[in-house]
This record gives C-alpha cells, structure tokens and sequence, in this order.
C-alpha cells in the first residue's frame, strides 16, 4: 500500500485528520448543534446548485440508524479528472479541505459562507460516507470512511440518461459527536427557512424512524410567503405584502414586508442564505431607504404638514414584519460573532433599490401609505409619552439613588456573581419563599397576578406598568439601547410559576418580555425556569417528591403501591410550606433548573413562537399549543 501514498494523499490525510482532531474549529461544536451542521452542510451545496438554476428538487431523509441521506436533481456532482489534484472532481470534493466551489465558474454561494466548510468536513466527521452521483446515464459511486477512500470512483450501474443528480449519506461519527441523535423538528424548521429564501426549491423532510414523518416545503413567492407566515398569528394593517427585487453592483436584492397592527419591529436579514443576527450594512441601507421614502412621500402628499416633525424610522418601522436577503459572491462578515455583514456595497444596493420601488409602490397604493402615516403618527406620539415617563423615572431613580422596589426582598451579597432572585408568581407563593430563602444570595421579587403582555402594549403603557418596572429596577441593567449588562445585579434570574397551563402562561409571558425588552440576559445564559414538583408521595413519615408521572410511577414502583401512600398532586406553589419548597425548588444542592437558550440560526422561529403564544388570534395559539404540548410544558426555548 505505501507505494500507492504519493505526497498528495498524505496531505489529503492530513488534511481531514485535522477536522476530527478540532472539530469545532471547523462546524462549531460536536454538540446536537454540531450534528445538525452536517445536514445543513450538504443540503448548501444542493441549494447552490439550484441557485445556479439546474436543481428544483432536494430531498432529505433521517434513516432509521440515524444516517441522514440527501438527494438532488441537480447536474451531479462533476466525475472527470481534476487536473490540478489529477483525482475526480467529485473526489476533491470529499476529502480537500476547502476544495468547494473550486471547479466552479463564479456565482453566488448559499455554501462556504459562516460554516460553510465544505462536504469534506462532514466526510472527515463521519463513521462512512457515499456518494452516488447521476450523469449521461451512468451512476458513480464512492465510498469513505472517516474521510479515507475505501475504492476508487466507480460505475456501479446505469440510469436513464435524462436522470440527473448527486445522492450522498453519510453516518455522524459517533467517536466526534456527543450526541448522533437527529431531531426532526429543528431540521424541520432550518429546511423551511431555506426553501422560504429559494424561491421554487421543493425541500422534502422524511423521517423513517419509528413514526414515519414528512414534510415538503415549496414556495412560489418565496419570501413573500415568509413574511405571511411570520405575521400568521397576528392581524395584517393591509392584505398585500410589499416586495422589491434587484441587483446592483453585483448584489442581488430582496426584500419582502408588510405592517401588523402588534408595536413590535420583526426585520430578519440574510446573505447568500445565511442568517445575519446582528444585521449590517444590508440591513442599514434598508432603515436608511424606508425611513427617507416614507417621509417623502408623506410631506408631498400632505400627511404630514410642514410645521410636524418628520417621523422617526423606528415610528415608521413600529409593527413591520420584513425580510432582506441578499446574495452577494464574496460576502464579508464583521463583529465579534461574524455575523454582521460588512459588504459596503450592499448598502447602496439595498438603498437605491427600495427607495425606487418603495416609491412607486406608494403612489401605486395611498391606502396603504394612508394606514402606514396614520400608525408612524400613533406611535410618534406614544413614543414621546414613553420618553417623558422614562425620563421621569431615569431622575427619580437618580434622586433616589435607584429605589429598589418595595416587594423586593433583596439579599445581602452585593456580588452579583453570586446573587439570583426569584421571580414568583402570587404573593402567597412570593410569602413562603422570602422564608426559604437563603437570605445571604436569593432575593425574592412577587409579581401579582398575569403581567402585561408586551406584545400587545404600546411603550407608553408598559412603561407605565408596575410589574414591569419592579422588574427593570431591580435587575439594574435597564432595557433596549440603555441596556449595560455590567450592572446586572443578579447572575441568576429565576423564573417560578407554578406547574401547570397558568403558570405555563405566566413563565411565557415573562419570558416574552424578557426576550423583547433584554435579549442578551437570555443569549448571555442568566435566565432559568425553576422546577417545582407535581407530586409528594408519603409514606410512614418519610416522603419523595415526583416532578414529572414518569418520576411518580417509578417511585411507586419502589415503593409499592400502597392505598396507604398519600399522594398529593401541588396544584400550585402557593400548597408547599417554606420547608417544602426550599427542598423541593430553591435549595442550590436539591433543585433542578432549567437554563433558557436561544437558538440565533432561527431566530425567525422564536419570534413566531412568541407570537402565536401571545397575539391576538386564538385558533394559531390553539393550533400551536396542541401541536407543542410538550414544549411548552418544558419551556425550553
Ligand atoms: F455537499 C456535497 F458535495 F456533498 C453535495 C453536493 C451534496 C449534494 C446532495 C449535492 C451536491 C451537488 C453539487 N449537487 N449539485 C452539485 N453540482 C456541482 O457540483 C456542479 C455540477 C456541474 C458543474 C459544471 O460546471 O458543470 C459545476 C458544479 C459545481
């Protein structure tokens, strides 16, 4: 064999050895995120083939031992000999790094962007590999094993010649990955955001596990339909949904938008397919054109008189729901997390393309620009009521050198390393818990009753509302622009409610505010949902505590099931005395939390989760609940 090991194939070797030495250089983690990666990975390199214009269909299968097969109708992977490395291209393209594209002449690319390492990368990081490629009526095949070769690219049969396409499944090494285990539904949500932002792509999902589950994603208006989608729970202020389309120095743009009658800004960015969290110069150049536009328009048709001030673009934005995505072909990334799009370009572009066909959208349309003036002029106006209230509280926490709230019980470390408060639903609940406490680093804040729901409240209103503000000051940090995460006065924020649908209710609604008003206490990890028990067994003076009926049918198992077993179900916190609910939810050593996390690739999702939680239409919530029973008991965001 070692004849055969030219310098090339060592490099190649070491090469793919690198990515599982530090794999997480190359996709980030080896957790279920990492896992996932893989999938999205290959599925990129089907989406470019299809933004080249030859593929309409990809296909997407988790098979029963968790391989994951991924199947296109694009022109096949290229078979013939690549000069340079004097392999099959689609050799090259398994097992060098970074060799995707290479063969390529130009275009815009879904794969290679944040992640995008590369079908090598998923080579080097699987158990096995195979590829099957359909061309000129010839089906080649190759094999790999942990990114090595195991038989030369060969003909393993014959197709029809008009058959076209690259088949490649692949099996996550389980020596790599924590965890092999695919999820159905996070796959579900990444495959219909990718067909939302490809236009005419037939995205299927099959699961072929136990239950067999499928899902075909396919949208003619593409992101068109995202926008219908994400304003699904909510009421519309107009039926049609404003879409502009270009491209200018060589950037592709697209931007979808439409009003809803809720106050909060949903603008979601992309470029080349890839999520842009934290926005950019696309994104820019689109507050720039809209705001400009708007108020163009609105002085030239009277809606706004000389002697009234413009309005701002956050007026113009209140209740807008809008996608930007992009494509251009060397996107460049900006920001701690590389997730800002740096492309100056792609100001201009977005710019002078919206501000054109804004334009004439609203002289096409002086209902609609009607309806937008009269909600920009609302929310103008209850913006400045909010900017007294605000300032009116900004002095008065000054003279008051920051009045803590009165139901606070606050603890008496001042590291905030060290201090968590509780956030308690009822003030019979908040009493027994302010005597558990440990008095030294757990404060206790009651709420009383259901807070406002902040998806349904203007500024003005919230500001003004009591819970609210106790919150505000007592966590320190303030909100939105004025948010300074060094004032933070407590490492642990803990949500409490009771076990069941109310509370359920009251930890969204909490966790609704705390999302919209202070996102980085959630991405940062300080947010957590304690765990009260449903269930105390008793038996001969000693007794167990069950949180869930699997826990309370084991115990019973153990301990016999006894008519004399008394078992209470809580039906809330407010049934525990102090001594219980310390043991059983507060005391570091015993309790179990639950840490809430955001998932920033889709974004889009949470704030849909949001929002069909907590909008106005009742039959989306009902839809939704049934459909995420057990989520939502979790509330594992
Ligand atoms: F990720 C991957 F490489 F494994 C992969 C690639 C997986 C899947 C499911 C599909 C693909 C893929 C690649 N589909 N289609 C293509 N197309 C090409 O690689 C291709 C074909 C022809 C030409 C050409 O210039 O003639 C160029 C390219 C890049």
């Amino acid at each position: 064999m070692g004849e055969q090991y030219g310098a090339d194939q060592i490099q190649i070797l070491e090469g793919l050895e690198a990515v599982r030495k530090r794999p997480g250089m190359y996709i980030g983690s080896t957790s279920a995120r990492g896992l996932h990666h893989l999938v999205y990975e290959i599925v990129d390199n089907a989406v470019d083939e299809a933004l080249a214009g030859y593929c309409d269909s990809i296909e997407v299968t988790i098979n029963e031992d968790n391989s994951i097969t991924v199947v296109d109708d694009g022109r096949g992977i290229p078979v013939g000999i690549q000069k340079k490395a004097g392999l099959p291209a689609v050799e090259v393209v398994f097992t060098i790094l970074h060799a995707g594209g290479k063969f390529g002449n130009g275009g815009y690319k879904v794969s290679g962007g944040l992640h995008g390492v590369g079908a090598s990368v998923v080579n080097a990081l699987s158990e096995w590999l195979e590829v099957q490629v359909y061309k000129d009526g010839d089906i080649y095949q190759q094999r790999y094993e942990r990114g090595k070769v195991t038989y030369p690219l060969k003909i393993v049969g014959k197709c029809s010649p008009d058959q076209h396409g690259t088949k490649v499944t692949f099996l996550p090494d389980k020596e790599i990955f924590e965890e092999t285990i695919y999820d159905y539904d996070t796959l579900k949500i990444r495959l219909r955001e990718t067909a939302f932002l490809t236009k005419n792509l037939r995205i299927t999902l099959k699961d072929d596990r136990d239950e067999k589950k499928e899902k075909t994603f396919h949208y003619e208006g593409g992101i068109k339909e995202f926008v219908t989608y994400l304003n699904k729970g909510k009421t519309p202020l107009y039926d049609q949904v404003i879409y502009c389309e270009g491209s200018k120095e060589g950037v592709y743009v697209e931007v979808s938008m439409q009003h809803n009658d809720s106050y909060t800004e949903n603008i979601y960015t992309f470029v080349n397919n890839i999520n842009t969290p934290e926005g950019g110069t696309h994104l820019t150049g689109f507050k720039n054109a809209l705001t400009k536009t708007f108020n163009d328009y609105a002085r030239k048709n009277k809606l706004l008189k000389d002697n009234e001030d413009s309005l701002s673009g956050e007026d113009i934005r209140e209740g807008l729901t809008a996608i930007i995505s992009i494509k251009v072909e060397e996107p460049q990334f900006e920001g701690q997390t590389k997730q800002k799009l740096g492309n100056s370009e792609a100001r201009s572009a977005v710019d002078n393309i919206v501000s054109e066909q804004l334009t004439y959208f609203l002289e096409q349309n002086p209902a609609i620009a009607k309806a937008m003036c009269e909600k920009s002029i609302m929310a103008q106006r209850a913006r400045a009521a909010a900017r007294k209230a605000r300032d009116l509280t900004r002095r008065k926490s000054a003279l008051d050198g920051m009045a803590l709230p009165g139901k606070l019980a606050d603890c008496s470390d001042k590291n905030p390393e060290n201090c968590e408060i509780y956030i308690v639903e009822g003030d019979s609940a908040g009493g027994s818990a302010k005597t558990a406490r440990s008095r030294a680093t757990q404060a206790i804040l009651p709420l009383r009753g259901k807070i406002l729901n902040v998806e349904k409240a203007r500024m003005d209103r919230i500001y003004g509302n009591a819970e609210i503000k106790a919150m505000i000051t007592a966590f320190g940090t303030g909100i939105h622009e004025d948010f300074d995460i060094s004032k933070l006065r407590y490492h642990k924020i803990i949500i409490m409610t009771d076990a069941d649908v109310d509370g359920a209710h009251i930890s969204t609604l909490l966790l609704t505010f705390l999302y919209r008003f202070m996102p980085e206490l959630i991405k940062q990890g300080y947010v957590y949902l304690a765990q009260p028990p449903l269930y105390k067994v008793e038996k001969s003076k000693k007794v167990w505590y069950a949180y869930s009926d699997d826990e309370l049918n084991s115990i019973l198992t153990d301990i016999g099931r006894d008519t004399n077993n008394k078992i209470q179900r809580y039906k809330g916190l407010g049934e525990m005395d102090a001594e219980q609910l310390w043991e059983t939810t507060m005391d570091p050593e015993r309790r179990v939390l639950l840490r809430v996390t955001l998932d920033e690739e889709t974004t889009s999702e949470i704030d849909l989760t949001f929002t069909t939680l907590m909008g106005d239409q009742v039959e989306p919530r009902r839809e939704f609940i049934e459909a995420n029973a057990k989520r939502v008991q979790n509330l594992d965001i």
